[in-house]
């Protein structure tokens, strides 16, 4: 359901759009399936959604600024439906978009599919950041450290880390039946963060643009299955 909420807002997405508006109708869909927006209180949180625009990483707090030709937007919904939460995001282009921030966006995407696909019974949790630092790296971007991807299932965040770099110290092995994200933040410049007065912005510390995917998903015999799809 989260899924298919996030392609619904996506197609919000356009020039002269707040961010708003889109949280009001993640909102209102939410209510209307009888789902929960997980974030709406969370920790003090006040909206239905994330929404990160450019150089914003995560936790962009929607607000009444129209989306501009030529942003990159991100959207990332968390729903609680049925006792359990799933959580989704990904980014998205706003009218006409330069090519290298078009770029960004489409290896970060690639980066979210090795994350996954590193995902594997007996291999260590390492192996994810491992794998989409490598390709990250390859094409002169950074990973941002300070934010990790989360274990999840009855609570939103349940204490497991998922780091999207390679930290040899996540020794831990997947185990079957583990849920937990996958969500790499990957900047055109440096990996630092800042964070807004507000206490819930972070943006990148030389303002470089951001891109990032998400999905859930959960360790099984042979692999990871998607979730969130
Ligand atoms: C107190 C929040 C608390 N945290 C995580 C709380 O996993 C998430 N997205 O994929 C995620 C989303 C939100 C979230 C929304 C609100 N919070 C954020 C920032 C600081 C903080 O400190
Ligand atoms: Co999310
Ligand atoms: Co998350």
């Amino acid at each position: 359901m989260a899924k298919r909420l996030l392609d619904e807002a996506a197609g919000l997405v356009d020039v002269g759009v707040t961010s708003e508006d889109i949280d009001a109708f993640i909102h209102r869909r939410c209510i209307e399936e009888g789902a929960y927006p997980s974030t709406l209180n969370y920790k003090g949180y006040p909206k239905s959604c994330c929404i990160s625009v450019n150089e914003v990483i995560c936790h962009g707090i929607p607000d009444s600024r129209a989306l501009c030709d030529g942003d990159i937007v991100n959207i990332d919904i968390t729903v609680f439906l049925d006792g359990v939460h799933g959580d989704v995001d990904a980014t998205y282009p706003v009218g006409v978009v330069h090519p290298d921030h078009l770029h960004l966006i489409e290896i970060t995407r690639e980066c979210c599919e090795k994350g996954i696909a590193a995902v594997s019974p007996g291999s260590p949790i390492s192996d994810i950041g491992r794998a989409i630092e490598a390709h990250a790296s390859r094409f002169g971007y950074s990973v941002v450290r300070a934010f990790s991807g989360h274990g999840i299932g009855e609570l939103f965040h349940n204490g497991l880390s998922i780091p999207h770099y390679y930290d040899p110290a996540y020794n831990t092995e997947m185990r079957p039946g583990m849920v937990f994200t996958v969500e790499p933040m990957i900047a055109a410049g440096t990996w630092r963060h800042r964070i807004w007065p507000d206490g819930w912005t972070a943006v990148t510390a030389d303002f470089s643009r951001t891109a990032q995917f998400e999905h859930t998903v959960v360790v099984t015999d042979d692999g990871a299955e998607v979730l969130t799809t």
